[in-house]
């Protein structure tokens, strides 16, 4: 008892002699705290203060200090830095808990040079990385090592037993010469999983015939696609925007899946013996030969309040194909070209052979685009009737309510004055 109101006196010193030397109340605040916690390694905070590709103040020199510190610690980036890292002496790797702290997208971009990949994310025992606010731009995984899995995949990240966080970032422009245009999880390692929340994942691209185009997901891998936009990605293989291995878990949310290309199955979706789940979500125009937006193998596939449409294959029109025994349900969604027998489980409240009348792929507000819904969509007012938010937002985020005229749209734009459904109030 007596040991620790000595500790207690000490600290309420360390208090008193801190206000009478007049520091404001946040510069001590923290380091008080951390010293009750004895046993624990402390985080540290590295800078990032020039745009250079390594030495100090570099990004490549706050990581590789990051990863040698013990414990997660934190990588910021000095006020009013913008422009671009070229990195010009190879990827990045990060190998211990980190949170990478970008200035923003439209700030701060971090390019491979099209030469190298960007972050070789590896940690041992599911540790937790989190990239925020950045551009990733010409990586290209082609003949990067890597200790872990195949040199060539991933263009702009390869994630390996590790849980990444990407949010607030544009991934484009990069290349694989395996799996993954810009992101490829690698599912295997037992504790890997990733989110996407609002970022712009477009124009990356695998050059040979594997999968995933924007985003590839090894065995067993766990994803989450959040608010986000996977645009104009382009495989010679399965899966333009996303490819899915067996055994995997993906969700996808609030999200337009637009534009993508596979040379062979799922212009937009390729999953395989997976559990995959799309909710308020709009899969539009995507090609490929055979599935135009969504290509399916086994595995157990549910679609809710969702649009697919748009989507063509060699055969025509044709946006969701099944070639090997998956369930699909789908529940108030907006199929527009769907051969029957494809929809084999639940198959409720979903409009089919409808032009959902979408606006162009463009700034409707929020940090990514989207898809607008025009006047007289037949996705108006038409999704489950009793959705309830969470989440509260569209894709595009406050101040865009998800449920507008007391029912919630089908897809990932919900239709509302501009400004959100109070705009005219905050634009008087
Ligand atoms: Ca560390
Ligand atoms: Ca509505």
């Amino acid at each position: 008892m007596s040991g620790f109101f000595q500790r207690l006196r000490r600290a309420a010193n360390r208090l008193f002699v801190s206000n009478s030397q007049k520091k404001p109340w946040s510069q001590w605040r923290l380091p008080l705290r951390l010293e009750l916690l004895e046993d624990r390694s402390l985080p540290s905070t590295f800078l990032v203060s020039n745009l250079n590709d390594a030495g100090a103040g570099s990004l490549r020199n706050a990581i590789i200090q990051a990863n040698t510190a013990a414990g997660a610690d934190t990588v910021n980036f000095k006020a009013g830095l913008s422009g671009t890292i070229t990195l010009t002496t190879g990827q990045i790797d990060i190998t211990d808990a980190l949170v990478v702290n970008g200035p923003g997208a439209t700030t701060l971009k971090v390019s491979g040079n099209n030469a190298s990949r960007i972050f070789n994310v590896v940690t041992r025992g599911g540790q937790s990385v989190t990239i925020n606010g950045l551009t990733l731009t010409k990586g290209n995984g082609t003949g990067q090592s890597s200790a872990e899995v195949d040199v060539k995949e991933g263009g702009a990240i390869i994630a390996s037993g590790v849980n990444l966080t990407i949010q607030n970032s544009v991934l484009t422009g990069n290349t694989a010469g395996g799996e993954g245009g810009a992101i490829y999880l690698n599912g295997a390692e037992g504790s890997s999983s990733l989110t996407i929340n609002r970022c712009t994942i477009s124009n990356n691209r695998v050059t040979v015939s594997e999968q995933g185009g924007g985003i590839a997901v090894g065995q067993g891998g766990k994803v989450t696609i959040l608010n986000s936009t996977l645009s104009g990605n382009v495989t010679g293989g399965e899966g333009g925007a996303v490819g899915i291995h067996g055994n995997s878990n993906v969700t996808i949310q609030n999200s337009t899946i637009s534009g993508n290309m596979a040379s062979n199955e799922g212009g937009g979706v390729w999953e395989s013996f997976s559990t995959l789940t799309i909710l308020n979500s709009t899969i539009f125009r995507n090609q490929a030969i055979d599935g135009g937006g969504i290509n399916l193998e086994g595995g157990t596939v549910t679609l809710q309040n969702t649009i697919v449409a748009g989507n063509t294959d060699d055969g025509g029109p044709n946006d969701i194909r099944t070639s090997s025994g998956a369930t699909l349900n789908a529940r108030f969604c907006l199929i527009q070209t769907v051969p029957p027998g494809t929809i084999n489980g639940t198959n409720v409240g979903n409009i089919f052979n409808r032009d959902p009348l979408l606006g162009p792929l463009q700034n409707n507000g929020g940090p990514t685009f989207t898809h607008a819904l025009l006047a007289g969509s037949p996705a108006l007012d038409a999704g489950d009737p009793k959705f309830a938010p969470p989440p509260g937002f569209d894709q595009r985020g406050s101040p865009f309510v998800r449920v507008f005229n007391g029912r919630v749209d089908i897809g990932a734009f919900e239709f509302q004055p501009v400004g959100g459904a109070f705009g005219r109030r905050w634009n008087r």
